[in-house]
């Protein structure tokens, strides 16, 4: 079952940008498509995105990346049978730079992503199962769910400090049961911000952004929720996305005007997990402050979750370094961090030799495209975050995870 052709297509995310999506043709007539996407909370260590620059959408065009899409990497495909792995791999020759720069990580995704689900069909099996096969694994199994309830930091137009507010139901017999629960806490939250007189408006990731003076706040409508449904079946899960507040200048973070060192931040997450039912703290610390990220993991672990995000970027070395140094207890994985599938996979086994949780995750400009949850059913993560319990472009990973459940169920 050979590619006959690949082409490329400019759509729009989550958040009114433009992104890329990637169709292949394949002899039985077949079209498999894929689109990839884009972050706004960035880190410095992630593969490129190449948009056009100039004046068109402010820059933010992608017509360039389809160009080297349809012109550099449709012609190594073309003519081929889709076997995933053997093709990234020759993707990666073809772009022959440490970040993706020459062909643009968005470009190699949206191939790398179609190419693993053309394979699939190829194969008649299901994307997971391929996904499964690629990870070396022989068992699969449904990943918890971190639903993103309350939206902060660059992802709302509020006061949070704390970009992202989750919960973690624990002790479910199902994905089924943790997807009832999140659904019932997300109406009850409702409720608690509409008592407390909150307006209600959504963030980025389709949680909510309600303007709340402090993260404590924020946390406190979550717990009297958590609370009236029962707190003994659900944790709370934060992305702190420290890197956005360190000042390199001043090499202090500040906080509310305040500057404050690591170990500042460490005491107050100490506070927090004492006060509150956290059991995972992401990017508690910034990118570069290996050092910090050590005491964190040393002085938390037992209690929470330490979970790298920025700081690892997807990057298997990166990875490979952070178990070494005990730098902390899990990592984010986001294919387009990296730009390929078959990369962000051998990040996953890396984390699974290494001990170290795993966490697949979506980006805050979204499309409807639901890669992810294949991905971390067929790698069995253990955890996954697709956002908030609105809008379409994260329910719909979500959604294709109760698909899945009920497959699996049945075989
Ligand atoms: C994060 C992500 C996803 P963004 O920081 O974990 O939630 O945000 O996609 O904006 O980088
Ligand atoms: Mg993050």
């Amino acid at each position: 079952m050979k590619i006959i052709q690949v082409t490329g297509r400019e759509i729009f995310d989550s958040r009114g940008w433009p992104t890329l999506a990637c169709d292949i043709v394949l002899e039985d007539g077949v079209v498999v498509t894929a689109s990839v996407p884009s972050g706004i909370s960035r880190g410095s260590y992630e593969a490129r995105e190449l948009r056009d620059g100039g004046k068109r959408f402010w820059g933010q065009g992608v017509l360039k990346a389809i160009e080297n899409l349809e012109q550099m990497i449709a012609p190594v495909l073309v003519g081929q049978e889709p076997s995933a792995i053997e093709l990234d791999l020759r993707l990666l020759e073809l772009d022959n730079t440490p970040n993706k720069a020459n062909l643009g990580a968005n470009a190699m995704l949206a191939a790398s992503m179609a190419l693993y689900r053309a394979h699939a069909h190829a194969e008649k099996i299901e994307l997971y199962e391929l996904i499964a096969y690629a990870c070396g694994a022989e068992t699969i199994s449904m990943p918890f769910p971190l639903f993103n309830v309350i939206n902060g930091g660059l992802h709302a137009q509020n006061q949070l400090l704390i970009q992202e507010f989750m919960i973690m139901p624990v002790g479910m017999p199902s994905f089924h049961a943790a997807m009832e629960y999140g659904i019932t806490f997300f109406h009850e939250l409702k409720a608690t911000l509409q008592r407390r007189g909150k307006q209600i408006v959504y963030g980025e990731e389709g949680g909510y952004a309600p303007s709340a003076t402090t993260d404590e706040e924020a946390l406190d409508m979550i717990a009297e929720t958590l609370e009236r449904l029962g707190e003994e079946n659900c944790m709370i899960a934060l992305d702190v996305a420290a890197t956005r507040f360190y000042d390199h200048a001043l090499r202090r973070y500040i906080v509310r005007g305040r500057k404050t060192g690591s170990d500042g931040l460490i005491s107050w997450y100490k506070e927090l997990a004492e006060e509150y039912p956290i059991c995972s703290i992401e990017d508690g610390l910034h990118e570069d402050d290996w050092a910090g990220w050590k005491v964190l993991t040393a002085e938390l672990s037992s209690q929470v979750q330490i979970v790298g995000d920025d700081i690892f970027a997807t990057n298997p070395e990166r990875i490979a370094e952070g178990i070494a140094s005990q730098a902390a207890t899990a990592a984010i994985i986001k294919p387009n961090q990296i730009g390929t599938v078959t990369e962000a996979l051998q990040a996953v086994r890396l984390c699974k030799t290494g001990q170290f949780n795993i966490i697949i995750s979506h980006r805050s400009g979204e499309t409807t495209d639901d890669f992810i949850a294949d991905l971390s059913v067929g790698a069995s993560s253990g955890q996954i975050k697709a956002g908030g319990l609105t809008r379409g472009e994260r329910l719909t990973k979500y959604n294709r995870l109760l698909e899945i459940e009920e497959a699996l169920s049945y075989s």
